[in-house]
């Protein structure tokens, strides 16, 4: 049985890092990445054989838990009937339909292999139907890697974004204006600047690459007004939040609170898949219908809508929609959080948590952050100490203070007791 260790020092000689996506590595936290071998309900276990209550999820795909059997038997049908075609099949037509279902703000949706291809084509898409080229993110927010996306704030607004990355040229990001998140006065700034220049703007409406931050109402309605005032269109980044904060996604919530709010675009990915690469972006036909063959917006993939990520994809979406399926996980999601926070007040550490469905975050300071600086104020030195005294009690937490966590169906009422337990020995060490 190789060792965790051995195994990292194995992978690096082969895979920049030893990891295929770099969060993966433990760099924020420091120390040895688990080498999972299997998986099953809401345990991973480990190349040296250990288990652990498993709060990535995947990072956010496995709502149902690991393994779930409606989903296993999809899958297993799905692959006896082949593996990629590269022509359409029902089965597109079936996830397309259940999709659209659930998200009354779709007409349209094209299916993609990854959330990255699905925001990188959002993106194209509001651009060629515009006729505009600039488009505004906020700090903190990520949307996979397009080279438009990896850009930090400029210096004032006026000025646009620069690069995050090597290998982004300066003029690539020179139209992405990045703001702070859950700022009135700067939406309001940006659009009087720019307002005729901006084809989108694009947010995680619960900013889940912030750990866990929610979009105000108050600014989220302004952003609203200020797009379809200057005719952007406000696309919603629902990779993270799509059918994992509720079956009707985070729109859902702010169309319950602000009757008649509707994104003009949204992106998904992660629970759509059930696991398996498989992303979507979507909205009205009219806009949908600019995408190619129909339109001049290109987009395409070879995988995309591929037979046995649809299976896997719609077995998850039909098990979410059973009675009850989304109470259950967000009690079992709330009880961790007030769990978390009673032991962090018992041992007079200053923490606060919040979820929504089966998502939620933590932070080590004394309020919850309302944007990225404030994120980044909290106690990582704490955060990465009690990281690591969890890992030692088997529970698996994000590895990185910035990322959210996740239960699924899985996790008994059992394992989070005993997640409660862990952090209240964790946070006395
Ligand atoms: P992917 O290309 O990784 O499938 O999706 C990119 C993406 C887009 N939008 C949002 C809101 C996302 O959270 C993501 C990816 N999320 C990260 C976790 N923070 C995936 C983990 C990783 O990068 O390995």
């Amino acid at each position: 049985m190789s060792t965790n260790t051995a195994l990292f020092e194995r992978a690096q000689r082969v895979i920049p890092g030893g990891v295929n996506s770099p969060v993966r590595a433990f760099r924020s936290v420091g120390g040895t990445p688990r080498f999972i071998s299997r998986a099953q309900g809401a345990y991973l276990f480990d190349a040296e054989g250990r288990r652990y209550i498993d709060y990535i999820g995947s990072w956010g795909p496995m709502i149902l838990g690991h393994g779930h059997p409606a989903v296993l038997e999809a899958v297993q049908k799905a692959v006896t009937e082949g593996f990629s075609f590269g022509a359409p099949t029902e089965r597109e037509i079936e996830l397309a339909e259940e999709i659209l279902k659930l998200v009354p703000s779709m007409q349209q949706v094209r299916l993609v292999s990854s959330g990255t291809e699905a925001a990188m084509s959002a993106i194209r898409l509001a651009r060629g139907a515009t006729g505009r080229a600039k488009l505004i993110k906020f700090e903190g927010c990520y949307h996979g890697h397009a080279d438009a996306l990896l850009v930090k704030a400029g210096s004032g607004l006026a000025t646009f974004g620069n690069p995050t990355s090597a290998g982004v040229p300066p003029e690539v990001v020179q139209h992405t204006l990045v703001l702070e998140y859950n700022n009135i006065a700067q939406l309001e700034e940006s659009f009087a600047l720019h307002g005729q220049d901006i084809a989108c703007v694009m947010i995680e409406p619960i900013a889940g690459n912030m750990n866990f931050v929610r979009a105000a109402l108050p600014f989220m309605q302004r952003l609203r007004e200020l797009c379809t005032e200057h005719g952007a269109l406000l696309v919603f980044d629902e990779v993270m939040t799509g059918f994992r904060v509720g079956l009707h996604s985070a729109q859902g919530l702010y169309a319950r609170q602000l009757p008649g709010f509707r994104p003009d675009l949204s992106v998904f990915g992660k629970v759509i898949g059930g696991g398996m690469p498989l992303a979507a972006f979507g909205g009205p036909a009219e806009i949908m219908q600019q995408l190619a063959p129909v339109g001049p917006v290109y987009q395409a993939g070879t995988l995309s809508g591929n037979p046995v990520a649809t299976a896997c994809g719609l077995a998850t979406l039909r098990e979410i929609q059973k009675p009850g399926f989304f109470d259950a996980l967000a009690d079992s999601t709330r009880r961790l959080v007030a769990g978390l926070e009673q032991a962090a007040r018992q041992a007079g550490v200053a923490f606060c948590g919040d979820s929504e469905g089966g998502m939620f975050g933590f932070f080590f300071g004394p309020e919850l952050p309302q944007h990225y600086s404030q994120v980044m104020a909290t106690d990582k030195e704490r955060f990465n100490r009690f990281f690591h005294a969890m890992l030692e009690q088997g529970i698996y937490l994000a590895p990185a203070l910035y990322e959210a966590g996740f239960v699924s169906a899985a996790h008994s009422a059992a394992d989070i007791d005993a997640t409660v337990a862990a952090a209240a020995a964790a946070l006395r060490s």
